[in-house]
């Protein structure tokens, strides 16, 4: 995208790729200078515009009238090229076609649904922690449990059928890549893109679902003229697209934080209480969602920068959320702390409805462990998944003492 035509007085520009594997590998750096260097900043690579403090992240994301999602959230634009999947209903959709798939998702997902499912997670997070300890007391916190557990309790929930259920991961990591620019992570991704979403789509159909499950609540939404019948399927679609990944990514990131904070493990074990507001504070605190981006419908103004229209936002959730504007001590991981607000999930008609999902599998498997394990250390090196929207361990060796 020519650059050439943007206003150059204080316009605040980088070079930097956020999408380099140097920045994935360690994007702190990026993003304290991006939140330094004003409340907009140009990433000339990309020609596209930059949000990194909290305030102004916030304001971009509940003001979607001006900042669009409907024509991608992703770098590409869905108006100029074609799209390797048909856009989301929810997420790459703005009201009103938004809203009937948003509130069917959100009666599916809500309280109702997750009374049901409560008891039956809990149970079998103590079933995965008793078979992780029974091999031993060290492990690997991000494969045996960060993916284990959802993958054990999810696909079930939403009733998709056993086979095929290990390439909801590669369908959901390339998914995601997709939202950066077309990168080496991207190509490493494309050869199975037909193979994945081939699969993903069929498990969208009702006669391959479940006859209870959130799947064919979705359907059931359909027969009530809630959604059309044509919509229920890519309804479906979003559960297993948004619903894997980031879960997974979100429970090793808790399970990475204390196993790197032993006094907040020992606060937790002391108020088991506390393993819901944990979630939330790992949420902050690593941000398995780091950026998306949204599209200016018209020209904005923010600060002294107009953003004109038709140009992709990239909105730095990660950045928000260790913003010292508004957190105190914010690459602390704090239990003590209120991280409601943060970002992570989003914020505004977008935000995540999926979250109560995500905060009960959590709670559920943190909660198990906490009734197991006295202590929980590194037993070596992290070792980091680059992915061009998320934030992802791929390994977390722990060794843990029991009770
Ligand atoms: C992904 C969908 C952070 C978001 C980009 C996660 C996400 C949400 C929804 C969908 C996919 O509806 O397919």
């Amino acid at each position: 995208m020519p650059t050439s035509d943007l206003p150059t007085s204080d316009l605040p520009t980088s070079d930097a790729d956020p999408f380099s594997h140097e920045v994935l590998e360690d994007p702190l750096p990026l993003h304290e200078a991006l939140r330094e260097a004003g409340p907009v900043v140009l990433l000339s690579r990309y020609g596209t515009f930059a949000l990194a403090r909290y305030d102004d992240v916030h304001a971009a994301l509940v003001n979607w009238q001006e900042f669009e999602s409907s024509a991608g959230v992703g770098l590409s634009n869905f108006r100029v090229e074609e799209p390797w999947r048909p856009p989301s209903l929810l997420l790459e959709a703005d009201p009103p076609r938004h809203d009937a798939p948003r509130r069917v998702l959100q009666k599916v997902l809500g309280p109702r649904a997750l009374r049901r499912l409560r008891e039956g997670w809990a149970a079998d997070a103590d079933a995965l922690v008793e078979e992780v300890l029974s091999r031993g007391t060290s492990f690997d916190a991000a494969r045996d449990i960060g993916a284990a557990f959802p993958l054990r309790v999810f696909p079930d929930a939403v009733g998709i059928p056993e086979p095929g259920r290990e390439k909801l991961l590669p369908y959901g990591d390339h998914a995601f890549n997709a939202f950066g620019p077309d990168n080496d992570l991207v190509a490493k991704g494309a050869p199975r893109v037909a193979e994945l979403s081939g699969w993903v789509n069929a498990q969208c159909q009702r006669d391959v679902l479940a006859p209870t499950g959130f799947g064919a609540d979705i359907w059931a939404a359909s027969d009530r003229g809630e959604i059309t019948p044509a919509q229920a399927p890519l309804v479906v679609r979003s559960l297993l697209t948004a619903g894997v990944d980031t879960t997974v990514h979100g429970i090793s990131a808790v399970l990475y934080a204390f196993a790197t904070h032993p006094d907040q493990w020992q606060r937790l074990r002391a108020e088991p209480g506390l393993a819901r507001v944990a979630f939330d504070e790992a949420v902050r605190w690593e941000s398995p969602v780091q950026t998306f981006f949204r599209t200016a419908t018209t020209d904005v103004r923010i600060g002294d920068v107009v953003v004109p229209e038709g140009r992709k936002v990239l909105m730095f959730l990660a950045a928000a959320n260790r913003d010292p504007r508004r957190w105190a001590d914010p690459d602390r991981f704090d239990l003590s702390r209120d991280p409601s607000g943060h970002v992570g999930f989003g914020m505004g008609i977008h935000q995540c409805v999926g979250q109560h999902v995500a905060r009960l599998e959590a709670e559920s498997i943190v909660t198990a462990l906490a009734r197991r394990v006295r202590t929980i250390e590194l037993d070596g090196p992290p070792v980091r998944h680059h992915n061009n929207t998320l934030r992802a361990l791929e390994s977390v060796p722990v060794r843990v003492v029991l009770d």
